[in-house]
């Protein structure tokens, strides 16, 4: 469990209870499924909010991923944010009414199951970055856009940045990636727009992460300019600062370039609070954050769901 006084984070079986209670209470608009198992065996949850949730229509998927690092708990938070927002506020809320309408949104409230209940066993932090499967894979290396290309990882499993035997050894990308696999109909990805949400330095970010380049074999200029104006647009709704992810550090195999590299998604990852301070303690901030720093993405996560639907160019 959580250390005393963090009660109001959520363990697994409270996010498995949060999803629960949002489909009893939503039936109309939410369901549950998954996309796969942990390697413990957890459900990695998948909750779709739109109207008519049962038929697979014709409208942009938006997806958001949270937790594939294990201590950033207040990432679940942000992802658990989104259930709330867009299930209790149907109906109320003319902006949330509109996108649950017109949108197929995709919750992913935590990739790396295993890893969280770990960091938190004993009711202490135990600073625990990567899946439990035993390999030491950092889940967010092991994406399969140029996996391993160029630096941005290591070899070495007692690295915090070990990018796994080969792109998508863990169980928890393997799936993950799997379902946005299967979001290919027709030849075409549904899912048109992602955040994977990280703490911590309170940062928006796009790729590509594996270059310092701005365009790319498959980044054109024109892309590139799309991702920053997007980028700049939701970082001055949070205050949160707008850059390419590699110009904060190189990383490859990071979920952003694959989504984009190999699917075309419009995929940034959030950085979180808080912006600086304390290394280890910045990942464990006190629960009375999770109300102002999960609601501050609120108008950054109406802008992508609202971008979804406009064409990349
Ligand atoms: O290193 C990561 O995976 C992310 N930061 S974290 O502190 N949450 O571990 C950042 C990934 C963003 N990509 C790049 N910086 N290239
Ligand atoms: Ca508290
Ligand atoms: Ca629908
Ligand atoms: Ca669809
Ligand atoms: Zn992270």
């Amino acid at each position: 469990d959580f250390p005393a006084g963090d009660e109001d984070y959520h363990t697994y079986a409270e996010v498995t209870e949060e999803l629960e209670r949002a489909v009893a209470e939503h039936g109309d608009i939410a369901s549950l499924s998954s996309v796969g198992d942990s390697h413990e065996g957890r459900a990695l949850h998948l909750l779709k909010i739109s109207d008519n949730v049962a038929q697979d229509e014709d409208e942009p998927e938006v997806l958001f991923t949270c937790n594939q690092h294990a201590r950033e708990h207040l990432t679940t938070e942000m992802c658990l944010r989104i259930v709330e927002r867009f299930t209790d506020g149907y109906g109320s809320d003319p902006v949330v009414t509109e996108l649950v309408d017109t949108r197929e949104i995709l919750v992913v409230p935590t990739v790396n199951p295993d890893g969280a209940e770990y960091d938190i066993s004993g009711g202490y932090y135990h600073g625990w970055r990567k899946n439990r499967d035993g390999s030491g894979t950092d889940l967010n290396r092991n994406w399969g856009y140029q996996w391993g290309c160029c630096g941005g990882s290591s070899s070495w499993p007692s690295s915090d940045t070990y990018r796994g035997t080969s792109a998508f050894s863990a169980p928890e990308t393997a799936a993950l990636a799997a379902f946005v696999d299967s979001r290919v109909v027709g030849g075409e990805q549904q899912i048109t727009a992602h955040i994977d949400f990280h703490t911590y330095s309170e940062l928006v970010l796009w790729p590509f992460g594996y270059t310092y380049a701005d365009t790319a074999p498959d980044m054109t200029r024109e892309q590139a300019q799309r991702f920053q104006d997007v980028g700049t647009a939701m970082a001055a709704s949070n205050g949160y600062t707008p850059q390419q992810s590699s110009d904060l550090y190189i990383t490859d195999g990071s979920v952003n370039d694959w989504m984009w590299g190999e699917h075309g998604i419009l995929s940034l990852t959030f950085e979180m609070y808080p912006a600086s301070g304390g290394g280890l303690d910045g990942f464990y901030p006190p629960d009375e954050v999770i109300e102002p720093e999960t609601r501050r993405n609120d108008e950054a996560v109406q802008i992508l769901l609202e971008e979804a639907g406009n064409p990349m160019p």
